[in-house]
């Protein structure tokens, strides 16, 4: 039986924004940025290719099942910083979450075979240990729902040095693992209600798209 947590009277209303790689998480959350009482903490990328001087996530694309646990190991370190930041704003945006890396990205590299049991049994335990306290508590979850060959695109186009060798089925797998999680809700919990954003509109009209959400995001928190 799972027991009701208490909310901490000063935790802010926490937003998580995910979608697959591409689908425009760091567009909406510069967005947000005009509020002066949204926290918004974008995904630590520049951490994970930084790690004491190692590119993790070179090495990653390079050899998933060389780099798998390690990476995964540190996005799951660097998460649960995100998670646990202190922000004295009333609403904390976060770009993914700890439940993503889990949920879409280890759980990947799990079917692919590219993380041994032994090591997704790691990952698993520092995340239940995670979970299964307040720190990671979540209000909403914004989810970009984008389609590959959208988000593939885009991909090409920013031109990211690591992601060069990506490849298109990747992207359909990686939305597959976001769909069955967050739209199809048949793998998995949802750590809190969900609400779908058009990922595939262009920067010059999805301002709208923003709009129809930003009333969930500010009402909840009052
Ligand atoms: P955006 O603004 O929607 O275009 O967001 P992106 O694509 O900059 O950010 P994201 O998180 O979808 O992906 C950044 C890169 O990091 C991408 O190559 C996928 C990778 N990545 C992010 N989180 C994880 C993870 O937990 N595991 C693995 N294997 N890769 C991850």
């Amino acid at each position: 039986m799972e027991s009701k947590r208490i909310k901490l009277t000063h935790s802010p209303f926490t937003v998580l924004v995910e979608g697959n790689i591409g689908s425009g998480k760091t567009t909406f959350l510069n967005y947000f940025k005009q509020y002066n009482n949204i926290c918004t903490l974008a995904e630590p990328i520049e951490l994970w290719k930084n790690c004491g001087g190692y590119n993790l996530l070179s090495h990653l694309y390079e050899d998933r099942e060389r780099w798998g646990f390690t990476f995964q190991s540190y996005v799951q370190l660097t998460m649960l910083q995100q998670h646990t930041f202190k922000t004295d704003c009333a609403i904390k945006l976060m770009e993914r979450s700890i439940y993503s890396a889990r949920y879409c990205f280890v759980e990947k590299m799990i079917r692919d075979s590219v993380l041994p049991a032994p090591s997704a049994s790691v990952i698993d335990e520092w995340f239940k240990w995670a979970t299964s306290s307040a720190m990671c508590d979540v209000d909403l979850i914004i989810y970009l729902r984008a389609s590959p060959e959208v988000v593939y695109k885009r991909m090409r186009e920013r031109n990211r040095q690591e992601e060069k060798t990506v490849q298109l089925e990747y992207l359909h797998e990686m939305h597959e693992m976001h769909e069955n999680w967050l739209y199809y809700k048949t793998m998995f919990t949802c750590p809190a209600p969900v609400l779908v954003v058009n990922g595939d509109l262009d920067k010059s009209v999805i301002v709208e798209e923003y709009q129809k959400v930003t009333p969930s995001i500010f009402n909840k928190c009052l």
